[in-house]
């Protein structure tokens, strides 16, 4: 059965186009610096955003419109979604969806009761995937919203809730694995605290650790060879997330032996709650060997919490896309729509019409970043600024032959030091001039 009737594939129109229903950038065959748009995007449709959410909000219930709308029974409707799912994606030329365990499947009284649903929704994608290319970016373990995890869920006071979420995490990988996800999600959820007054910090965090320790050693006896990723967030739900920033998830990943066996999720919103810019994310990820994947949306610069929204800043994606490259670009990861259609956005249609302005807005920002790096013009000035170091007593400390007496002779014969402008401004003039022309 068709879900979205009257909306046929979405395709490449230009950036002339009128039709709302046409790409004007994202043209997946392109080839952009050696490599089609749809292998550099690696694009990615949120199961719990476009399937589950329904608008609510905390001053009112959901506005949504859908085309599963009337149908009761949890499991009929979890088979109506995934189907819907498929069309959805391949209608827009998205190859691939992220889930949790709880969005495809919802959860029954027992856990093996809610197991042995999700074997059947399993193998009903199985099924799904034999006539169709969709596939699975990554599947991930809802261990937060149901009330048990009230205190978290390996960071829980209560080691019956550890447990629980242990069993939960085992049976969302196998399915990861069995459907051939690419990767593996972690965000910490609940993982986090409210008050120190009530928290065993150095308890918590060392739990956290033995956790993904368990994860990494399960992943190698059921042999997924998916990318482990951990997702930083600095808040909300709780006060304090451990994963805050990928600055702390790095030394938190380091200090417990993780490190070989994680890559950052970095979402663009998360960055904004940490204070950072959505590029400082990637480029810490990047230079620390350990970029993965992308949750892409934005936030709201006014508002303090997660707003979701879909990715329309030319000037944030190109900043992405430019980090992106500057990785290499992704190889199991991609962008995740971890984004939300407004509550007035409530009709079916909205689905589309987000989802195009997200592909859009990136593969224009592709296009932007590729020539940018391609011209050099900023990664010469960065080179320029940093000159000193490549000769003389520069040289000498990035070679590791200077020390504080050798350095201290040096600076007695030369204190009188001459600094140069950073020229930011007429970096940000540059920036601009690839952006708007
Ligand atoms: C929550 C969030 C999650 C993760 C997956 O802020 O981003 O949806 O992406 O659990
Ligand atoms: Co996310």
């Amino acid at each position: 059965m068709e879900y979205f009737k009257g909306i046929g594939k979405i395709k490449y129109e230009g950036a002339q186009t009128d039709n709302p229903f046409a790409f004007r950038h994202y043209n997946p065959d392109e080839v952009v610096g050696g490599k089609k748009m749809k292998d550099h995007l690696r694009f990615a449709v949120a199961y719990w955003h476009t399937y589950q959410a329904r608008g609510a909000d905390p001053f009112g219930s959901g506005t949504a419109i859908r085309p599963w709308d009337g149908i009761t029974d949890p499991m009929s409707l979890a088979k109506a979604k995934m189907e819907a799912n498929f069309e959805f994606c391949e209608k827009l030329q998205v190859p691939f969806f992220c889930f949790h365990d709880r969005d495809i499947t919802p959860e029954a009284d027992t856990l093996a009761q809610t197991n042995k649903n999700l074997d059947e929704i399993v193998s009903f994608i199985k099924e799904l995937m034999k006539t169709s290319e969709v596939r699975v970016l990554w599947g991930t373990a809802n261990a937060f919203n149901n009330p048990r995890y009230v205190h978290g869920a390996a960071t829980s006071c209560n080691a019956d809730v550890f447990a629980f979420a242990a069993a939960q995490v085992k049976k969302a990988m196998e399915v990861t694995k069995e459907l051939g996800g690419q990767n593996y999600v972690f965000w910490g959820g609940r993982e986090g605290y409210e008050t120190l007054l009530n928290t065993d910090l150095k308890l918590e965090l060392d739990n956290f650790a033995r956790f993904l320790h368990m994860a990494v050693d399960y992943a190698k006896e059921i042999g997924f060879t998916g990318q482990f990723l951990i997702e930083p967030k600095p808040k909300e739900p709780t006060k304090h997330q451990y994963d805050f920033d990928t600055a702390t998830v790095i030394g938190f990943l380091k200090t417990y032996g993780l490190d070989k066996h994680f890559k950052m999720n970095i979402e663009a919103n998360h960055a904004t709650l940490a204070a950072h810019t959505f590029q400082h994310e990637l480029a810490m990820a990047r230079i620390n060997g350990m970029f993965g994947s992308v949750d892409a949306n934005q936030g709201d610069m006014l508002l303090g919490w997660d707003t979701d929204q879909f990715p329309t800043n030319i000037y944030d994606t190109t900043l992405a896309m430019y980090e992106t490259l500057k990785a290499g670009g992704f190889t199991t990861g991609g962008l995740n729509f971890d984004s939300k259609v407004r509550r007035a956005s409530f009709e079916p249609d909205d689905l589309f019409l987000a989802h195009i302005a997200g592909m859009d807005t990136f593969a224009w920002g592709l296009k932007i970043a590729h020539k940018m790096l391609s011209d050099g013009k900023l990664e010469d000035a960065v080179a320029k600024r940093y000159e000193s170091y490549k000769s003389g007593i520069g040289a000498d400390i990035v070679a590791g032959k200077a020390d504080f007496k050798s350095l201290e002779k040096y600076a007695l014969a030369n204190d009188k030091i001459v600094n140069k402008s950073g020229r930011q401004e007429l970096l940000e003039n540059i920036l601009n001039g690839y952006i708007y022309g």
